[in-house]
């Protein structure tokens, strides 16, 4: 019984926490993916405003240090600043008024459900500040920013024939109650359930480092500004945990002629760009290993043992007393954290648990089924693995 005391705490933990996934933007390609594909952030999706009120008023909570580009606290990277990654200059070019696919991707893990809005800010000087290499700015600026991305939301319903609908999870009166942000499905749902549920795209449509992640498409229209490089801001405000995720993406403007018409045949949901794929592949190498880093949630008492036991011999062949143990240096009463690295080739499909071993040398397996990981292919040299003890 005390057992089942401690792995309820646990859970608890991680549900409140950025132990388990989320989500980024992922087309165009955000600071936050481009900073991942650089091999520099080891978990993209895990870029978090918290702990704050995210729902059911979307637009309460202060942005601090995440700023409407993001923080990832995790890996000490801030995202509002430009760096030989990321932020030098576009990496897509579109119309004034036109209508393009932009898309976030959701980790199987951590789709806490809600709803997101994409934004773009037409204050050029404010913006500047996030453009200018060696310039971080200050929590105020942030702030100021994040204003003025809010002010400018490019409505759900600003594009011809797109479904806007409101968030299942929302009752009419309360402020989540609107369709110019885009939805996810209800938290519960069943069937196509929470963000997951939006495109229903099969696992590993797009890249998460914790459990693989699902795309989520729509489509916005370009706001009548020009500027040869501004931000696109996108915001997600969890349903289930008091978070929300920040990422922006550089991109040029063209072609505003302060006359485009906000609605008509040239501008239907069939003109789409041509320019939003990635340009970030081209200076990323493809590796032939990959640091795996295991980071486990485990309440633990004093003598007892992390260890990582699985199907490949670098995790002991199933073997407790082969198996590599978890480092505890950064386990703390309120994060209990055990970690472990190990380099694995490409492509490694293993299957996994972790297990507790007493200083009297009892071993206590996780619960069933057995976890599973495939070492991702491409040019990212790290993954992080983020899970809690069951
Ligand atoms: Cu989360």
């Amino acid at each position: 019984m005390k057992y089942q005391a401690v792995t309820a705490v646990v859970w608890l933990f991680s549900a409140a926490t950025s132990v388990s996934g989320h989500g980024y933007l992922t087309i165009p390609s955000s600071r936050t993916r481009l900073g991942s594909e650089a091999g520099l952030d080891t978990c993209p999706e895990c870029t978090i405003l918290e702990p704050v009120s995210s729902w059911p008023n979307l637009t309460a909570a202060l942005v601090g240090r995440s700023g409407p580009c993001g923080y990832n606290a995790r890996v000490s990277i801030d995202y509002n600043q430009p760096s030989d990654n990321w932020g030098v200059s576009p990496v897509a070019s579109y119309t004034a008024g036109q209508v393009v696919d932009v898309q976030w991707c959701v980790d199987h893990n951590g789709d806490h459900g809600g709803m997101f809005s994409y934004r773009i800010c037409d204050d050029q000087e404010l913006v500047n500040k996030f453009l200018t290499p060696g310039y971080l700015p200050t929590d105020a600026e942030k702030q100021q920013a994040e204003d003025c991305f809010q002010a400018g939301t490019l409505p759900c319903t600003d594009v011809t024939g797109q479904t806007c609908g409101y968030n299942p999870d929302c009752t009419e009166g309360q402020p989540c109650w609107r369709n110019d942000w885009f939805t996810c499905n209800a938290f519960q749902a069943s069937d196509r359930r929470a963000c997951e549920g939006v495109d229903n795209a099969a696992l590993g449509s797009c890249f998460t480092t914790i459990s693989g992640g699902y795309t989520v498409t729509k489509q916005i229209r370009i706001p009548d500004i020009v500027s040869n490089h501004t931000l696109l801001s996108f915001k997600w405000n969890s349903f289930q945990t008091g978070q929300i995720y920040l990422s922006c993406a550089d991109i040029a403007i063209v072609g505003g002629t302060g006359t485009v018409p906000s609605s008509s045949t040239t501008l239907s949901t069939s003109t789409r760009s041509s320019t939003t794929s990635t340009t970030a592949s081209s200076s990323c190498s493809p590796v032939s290993s990959v640091a795996v880093t295991f980071n486990e949630a485990a309440t633990t008492v004093s003598g007892q043992t992390i260890k990582v036991v699985g199907s490949i011999s670098q995790l002991g062949s199933w073997d407790p007393s082969s198996a590599p143990a978890l480092d505890a240096s950064q386990y703390t009463s309120s994060s209990p954290l055990w970690s472990y690295t190990v380099s694995l080739p490409v492509g490694t499909t293993f299957e996994y648990k972790f297990v507790n071993v007493a200083s009297d040398g009892t071993v206590t397996w996780e619960s069933d089924p057995n976890r599973s990981f495939t070492v991702p292919s491409g040019c990212q040299s790290a993954v992080a693995v983020d899970t809690t003890w069951r």
